[in-house]
């Protein structure tokens, strides 16, 4: 996400640094820049114009021309303006003040509403709703299936309706109405139909829902690998329908972003979510301060640690730091921190939020492997304890016992071996290069060990 603006603002930054102080001049050079940049990340023009000019007009106060570091306040300044237009907060899901709460999930065809409606189910069954899915979208055979599917792989129940109603959608959507009463469901999310272009039929057929279901939200789907298209449809969806929020899907492909840069000043509609992979688990809650943030290279940190500490248990956290601290950390460790690091999803996503600096940055260009996490992770499971527990008793006898009772080679065994001794060495010394608070946190996901791991 955003990497390339991000490059680009940076790069604009560092020169305003180099000049010393600011002036009028030089900072229209960097505006003249950052316009482009924003340009080239695919943002509605309009917003780059308004975004450009409020910037300058701060930039160029008294106070910033004569500040002690102005360079940082344009930076400050920057960083506000990108909150202004993604949103100031983070907004919530509007519920029923009577459940359950109806949720529309609309748009094009493809753009990811099926995808979407599964991940919502599962981001919204963990913060305490009772959700029942429903698809009305009856056109195409497959895609009341994808959705069944996907719910029972995410234990989700799902009204399917009986055989007569399969190409009724206000009939689904009453049924599913009733039985969420019934069961108990407070939550009820409603994967509709897409079509290729917005036509009249489509139209009708979702106003028809929309007053049937008095929905709480309507959500649109948005796939920000059309850039400025799907501001546009999102924008003429909440024309004829009225939406109350967009959903912006495939983040994580190639996408430059303007879309996600666009769609509140465009639409006047809040960015909800983020899709960021094709997993049920790829979709997160839309904060636009840690995204204004991520852009400018200062991290989201906060996501980060929210995610990490989310799926790694804090004793276990506090134990593997103890243990680096005391030089203590044994191969055993080191698979359990793998297996975690599994738990964790892509590293690649997880990196995107960290600030831009050293190591970090190589890091980036690192793929998790989970065939290599899993080969790994079965080289040390031969081992026996005594070996997991002092690695320096492996010899040639043990090291060919083990690739063979992993079903690996000796050089494997020997490039885990070595990759572990420099994962210990790397994070002893990584534990003490950052500051306080945030060295703390970071040493206890290992990050370095990581980049040993899967270099090799
Ligand atoms: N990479 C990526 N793919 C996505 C994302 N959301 C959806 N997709 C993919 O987009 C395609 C269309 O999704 P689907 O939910 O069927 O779209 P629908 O026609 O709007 O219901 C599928 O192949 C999904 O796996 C996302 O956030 N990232
Ligand atoms: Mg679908």
């Amino acid at each position: 996400m955003f990497e390339n603006l991000s490059d680009k603002l940076q790069r604009v930054f560092k020169n305003l640094r180099g000049e010393g102080k600011l002036t009028s001049e030089n900072m229209d050079v960097a505006l003249r820049e950052i316009r482009v940049a924003l340009l080239e990340a695919d943002v509605h023009f309009k917003v780059v114009k308004q975004f450009i000019e409020s910037v300058r007009t701060q930039a160029m106060g008294e106070e910033v021309l004569t500040a002690l570091s102005p360079t940082q306040q344009v930076v400050k300044i920057v960083k506000e303006e990108l909150v202004k237009i993604l949103g100031t907060s983070h907004v919530r899901l509007r519920t029923a003040s009577e459940p359950p709460t109806v949720v529309m999930i609309v748009g094009l065809q493809g753009s990811g509403k099926t995808t979407s409606t599964g991940k919502l189910a599962k981001l919204l069954s963990k913060e305490g709703f009772r959700p029942l899915l429903v698809s009305v979208d009856v056109y195409r055979p497959a895609a009341r299936k994808q959705l069944s599917v996907l719910a029972h792989s995410i234990g989700i129940p799902i009204y399917e309706g009986p055989a007569e109603d399969a190409a009724q959608p206000v009939a689904l959507a009453r049924g599913a109405r009733r039985e969420a009463h019934q069961a108990g469901r407070d939550l009820i999310l409603v994967d509709t139909a897409g079509r290729l272009h917005i036509d009249e039929e489509l139209m009708r057929e979702l106003g028809e829902l929309k007053t049937l279901l008095n929905p709480s939200e309507i959500l649109f789907v948005a796939d920000a690998m059309t850039g400025q298209d799907a501001v546009k449809s999102a924008d003429e969806f909440h024309k004829q329908l009225g939406i109350t929020g967009v959903i912006l899907t495939k983040m994580d492909g190639d996408a430059r972003g303007g879309a996600a840069l666009s769609i509140r000043q465009v639409t006047g509609q809040p960015l909800k979510y983020v899709g960021v992979g094709e997993k049920v688990d790829a979709l997160e809650a839309f904060h636009p301060e840690r995204v204004a943030s991520r852009i400018l290279g200062m991290g989201d940190v906060l996501s980060f640690i929210e995610k990490v500490e989310s799926a790694i248990d804090r004793q276990d956290a506090e134990k593997m730091q103890r243990k680096l601290i005391e030089n203590d950390f044994t191969l055993e460790d080191f698979r359990d921190q793998l297996k975690q690091v599994r738990k964790l999803g892509s590293l690649e996503s997880l990196l995107g939020m960290m600030p831009q600096v050293g190591i970090l940055k190589d890091l980036k260009n690192v793929k998790t492997d989970e065939k290599e996490l899993t080969r790994v992770v079965a080289i040390i499971d031969s081992m026996t304890a005594s070996e997991r527990d002092n690695h320096m008793i492996i010899n040639g006898a043990r090291r060919r016992r083990i690739a063979k009772g992993s079903g690996t080679t000796v050089q494997d065994v020997n490039q885990l071996l070595k990759q572990y001794t420099q994962a210990r060495k790397m994070m002893k010394s990584f534990t003490g290069g950052l500051p306080g608070h945030l060295g703390k946190r970071l040493s206890k996901m290992k990050l370095p060990s990581l980049e040993n791991l899967l270099r090799g």
